[in-house]
């Protein structure tokens, strides 16, 4: 055995996760070479830091949570004067160019079973426009409305990169320039066993996830797109996950109040639509402003009613925030410490013995909206689910393709009618078929000044384009 392997034993050794050379002599020269390779890139520190996590206890069960302070959506008194101004004030940030998009498409699509990137996915009801598609027309939207050419920063993860690129690349970026798109992949992490055991996928190579969107802080920092953002005169990003067709990145309102309060990190919320609704809750918890994960809320705050019978924890979390640059980059200064978020699971584990096994392994993520805890000032902006919440999760049910195509349709008969223009009647499925290119206005007011305008006839109902 040459020195390669000396080094790499005697580190695993050390680090207590000899495990991983199991099997090493009955390999290929090739394989156990590109083995080597894999498990010097092996960063054991970082493993011996999720190990120590894992040795943890777990977090207090029972924690001190309250509502946030929320700009509602029904507005009364000085409220609706003060939207005004604060969407006057968007509008003009825009116009300036110092607000970039920022999208998170790293996570593996696992529950929708897609086996191409998220954003690939062909949402568009009737026009079969993809995820991607849809947010690049909101772009070239937002800058023909408000007279920029905005920038669109974009999370990959090391899985679906380059397919994520080519894609962009073979579509013409939608008619975006190419230089107005920046790509990144997000961080890997290894998973480990709940013995502490790194977990291996094949016979030459370790099982990998990426680390959960709160990634994007950092990644955005080691590839240049902070740095990039920074030169190109960008001073908050418009946060939003790939899942969503129906978030609009660039809105005025949001903005505006963000900037008018000094905020470093706001969200936006829906009202959940009952206990059991798998979204984050955000709220203070020991007066820091927090998202309490669907998953780690105890079940009598997430059940707790009001006098009217109305949820008091029901600041839904649709993922969409307003993040300042210069936050990002305190935040990546020195060593970032979002808090890690375990996952349990069962996943393909390779055994040297007997093949793939399917066995429980653990993996570490981070979340975005544990920064909301460090920015001093935040705004919670509620806003209504039809316009702006429509993941796509799930491959049938709920938050499913079929669902988000409805809601499209639903929002977008709204805007036709209001616009005047024919709306076909409603299909088995309980909504009129229809669709409106983003291009053409995206909030009920874009469609105002539109005169009378013919569909292009598609087979099922009716595409305004
Ligand atoms: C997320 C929120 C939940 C709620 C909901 C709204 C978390 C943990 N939960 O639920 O509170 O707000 O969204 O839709 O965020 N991603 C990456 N890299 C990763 C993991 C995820 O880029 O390593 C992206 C992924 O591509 C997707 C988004 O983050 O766009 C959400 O990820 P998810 O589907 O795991 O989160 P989910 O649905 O559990």
């Amino acid at each position: 055995m040459g020195s390669d392997y000396q080094q790499v034993r005697a580190a695993l050794e050390q680090a207590g996760q000899q495990h991983l050379l199991a099997g090493f002599d009955a390999l290929r020269g090739p394989e156990q070479a590109e083995y080597l390779r894999e498990l010097s890139a092996l960063d054991l520190a970082r493993v011996a830091q999720l190990r120590s996590v894992l040795a943890q206890p777990a977090g207090a069960q029972d924690p001190r949570f309250a509502p946030p302070q929320i700009f509602p959506l029904q507005r009364q008194g000085s409220l609706e004067p003060r939207a005004q101004t604060a969407r006057a004030r968007g509008a003009e940030a825009f116009a300036s160019g110092a607000v970039a998009a920022l999208t998170v498409a790293g996570g593996q699509a696992s529950r929708l079973g897609y086996d191409a990137p998220k954003g690939v996915y062909p949402i568009g009801p009737l026009s079969g426009w993809s995820l991607f598609e849809i947010f690049a027309r909101k772009l070239r939207a937002a800058g023909a409305r408000y007279g920029f050419r905005p920038l669109w920063y974009l999370m990959t993860s090391p899985a679906n990169d380059a397919q994520t690129r080519a894609y962009f690349e073979e579509r013409g970026f939608f008619g975006l320039a190419p230089e107005q798109v920046f790509f990144f992949p997000q961080d890997m992490l290894p998973a480990l066993s709940p013995e502490g055991l790194v977990i291996r996928a094949s016979a030459t190579s370790l099982f990998r996830a990426p680390t959960g969107h709160g990634g994007v802080l950092d990644a955005l920092q080691r590839s240049g797109a902070l740095a990039h953002a920074r030169e190109h005169r960008v001073r908050q990003f418009a946060y939003f996950q790939v899942d969503n067709p129906l978030a609009s990145p660039f809105d005025p309102l949001f903005f505006g109040l963000h900037l008018a309060e000094g905020a470093r990190m706001s969200s936006k919320v829906v009202k959940k639509r009952d206990a059991a609704e798998k979204v984050g809750v955000l709220g203070y918890l020991d007066d820091k402003l927090s998202c309490i994960e669907y998953s780690d809320m105890p079940a009598h705050l997430r059940e707790s009613v009001d006098e009217r019978g109305e949820l008091v924890y029901s600041a839904g979390n649709i993922a969409i925030h307003a993040i300042e640059l210069g936050f990002v980059e305190e935040l990546t200064r020195g060593a970032l410490e979002l808090p890690w978020h375990l996952a349990k699971k069962k996943m393909p584990v390779f055994d040297p013995q007997q093949g793939l096994v399917e066995r429980e392994g653990i993996k570490f993520e981070t979340f975005v909206f544990d920064a909301l805890g460090f920015s001093p000032q935040s705004v919670v902006l509620e806003v209504a689910r039809e316009r702006e919440f429509s993941p796509v999760k799930n491959a049938s049910g709920a938050d499913s393709p079929a669902t988000t195509r409805a809601d499209m349709c639903r929002l977008h008969a709204g805007y036709a009618q209001r616009a005047g223009w024919e709306v076909p009647t409603a299909g088995s499925e309980g909504h009129p078929w229809i669709e409106i290119d983003p291009l053409l206005g995206e909030e009920p007011e874009h469609f105002d000044t539109h005169g009378p305008r013919h569909p292009q006839r598609h087979p099922k109902g009716h595409l305004y384009s």
